[in-house]
């Protein structure tokens, strides 16, 4: 139980985004971004919920801040909202939105804390989507002018930049199957935002280290899928469709290999990929120094048409079926199994070597235990079984590097309760309670065992 200890100089940390803990949206200047219309749009959002309050980070950073401290945190994984920065998406920069991220890497450095920058985390200026969003070439340009323009306040204090969040989501739930903002539904729209979200991360990689930047790097999703039967060819043709469509459509392009022939023979069968140009694929392929790694829960798949219900992966329908999840969950209904990570992180370092990874999302979402709204008298949380979630992954994640991936450092999701996306409020994944009615912060158990954890070096 003891020897789980990790290398020296592992990276500890928690990580949020801003629209999920911000609120302050019509605040200093912010514009209005394409969560604010997909939240207002009815039946989107459970029960209507927004962003506007949230965690009132906004107001509050000093305090958590401190809280992370206390915590014992290293590092710190924010994202910031680009309709604060510019709030039409293109025009003049708003500098009151760049002084509330220039006090909050004040505060974090004046903690001991690194601050991990993530310039997109879905929040697109809903003027840009107007114009196209991700399905509109000129998006990509746009991002890059506005991470230079993050970089030139931050720059002399932040070493660490990374571009996209999950591209998988905003690409796939934004406009292939609806369930994330904008809320499009077209196979085509989800190919070219793929396209345009990569090669946006191409040209602020590029502008960032021209710019003097020390870390860039990106955040995927990438799967871990598995076959239903091991010995069944039709799975496992499944598989690498989904394996195709899921990862090595970025990991592919983005470490300098361009897009995988399979992949581009399924989305020609889609939509024309004319909105592949000469020369993306090299942009692409700018240079990264470490790859972040969100991970959640396995996906299981068999080749057989699936039911009814809109696949994420445009074009799958009639050949693979998503088999529905089995054994202990999480309240998000996602299987737990930590062996998959271990799986995954040998797999990305085998396929993808010389690339040091860095897990910057994982974690749980768990009902609250104790009293309707979380907190006992004790000032405890009881979440035990997120406790045992952060304990597994991280005993897989460890037994990943000890079979040699280069695996940097740790980011738990989340530090707060906050906007779940298209599950509002109802869904928790922090280790520390937020009551919304009074904005009150309790530590769960998991943050103190955390804190243990970091303290430590191990498990
Ligand atoms: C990630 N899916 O989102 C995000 O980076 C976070 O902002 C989010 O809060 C966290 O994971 C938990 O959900 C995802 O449907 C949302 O497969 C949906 C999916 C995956 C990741």
């Amino acid at each position: 139980m003891t020897d789980v200890k990790f290398p020296e100089g592992f990276v500890w940390g928690a990580a949020t985004a801003a629209y999920q803990i911000e609120g302050a949206a019509a605040e200093d200047g912010r514009g209005p971004s394409i969560w604010d219309t997909f939240s207002r749009t009815p039946g989107k959002v459970f029960q209507g919920h927004t962003g506007d309050v949230a965690c009132d980070h906004y107001h509050r950073y000093a305090a958590d801040v401190a809280m992370m401290a206390d915590l014992g945190l290293k590092a710190y994984r924010f994202s910031v909202a680009w309709p604060r920065i510019r709030p039409d998406g293109t025009g003049p920069v708003n500098p009151r939105g760049l002084d509330f991220y220039d006090r909050l890497t004040d505060c974090l450095l004046q903690h001991g804390i690194d601050p991990i920058v993530t310039l997109y985390h879905w929040d697109l200026p809903q003027t840009l989507q107007d114009t196209g969003g991700w399905t509109d070439r000129e998006t990509a340009e746009h991002f890059a002018d506005y991470a230079v323009a993050v970089h030139g306040r931050l720059g002399d204090r932040i070493r660490t930049w990374t571009t996209l969040n999950e591209p998988w989501c905003s690409a796939y739930l934004g406009y292939g199957n609806g369930l994330h903002a904008p809320g499009e539904r077209d196979a085509g729209a989800a190919f070219r935002a793929v396209h345009h979200l990569l090669l946006g991360h191409g040209l602020a990689a590029r502008a960032l280290r021209a710019a003097g930047a020390e870390v860039v790097g990106v955040t995927l999703n990438p799967a871990d899928v598995r076959p239903a039967d091991p010995e069944s060819a039709a799975d496992a043709a499944a598989v690498r469709l989904v394996d195709g469509l899921h990862n090595r459509i970025f990991l592919d392009p983005l470490t300098g290999a361009g897009y995988p022939q399979d992949v581009l023979e399924h989305v020609s069968r889609l939509v024309e990929p004319d909105f592949v140009r000469d020369g993306d694929e090299k942009i692409i392929a700018a240079p990264i120094d470490v790859l972040g790694i969100n991970f959640y829960a396995p996906t299981y798949v068999a080749g057989r048409p699936g039911g009814a219900g809109a696949s994420a992966y445009p074009g799958t329908e009639g050949s693979v079926e998503f088999l529905p999840p089995t054994g202990p969950l999480t309240d998000m209904g996602w299987m737990i199994e930590p062996a998959a990570l271990t799986r995954l992180l040998e797999r990305i370092g085998r396929d993808y070597p010389g690339l040091p990874l860095i897990i910057t999302e994982n974690g749980g979402a768990f009902p609250d235990k104790t009293s309707a709204d979380g907190a006992d008298d004790t000032g405890w949380v009881a979440d035990t079984d997120r406790v045992a979630y952060l304990d597994g992954h991280l005993r897989a994640a460890h037994e990943a590097i000890a079979r040699g991936v280069d695996l940097r450092g740790y980011l738990v999701w989340s530090l707060l309760d906050n906007f779940e996306w298209a599950e509002g409020y109802r869904k928790r994944f922090g280790i520390v309670h937020v009551d919304y009615l009074t904005q009150r912060r309790t530590p769960k158990e998991s943050a103190r065992w955390y804190q243990e954890v970091i303290a430590r070096n191990g498990l």
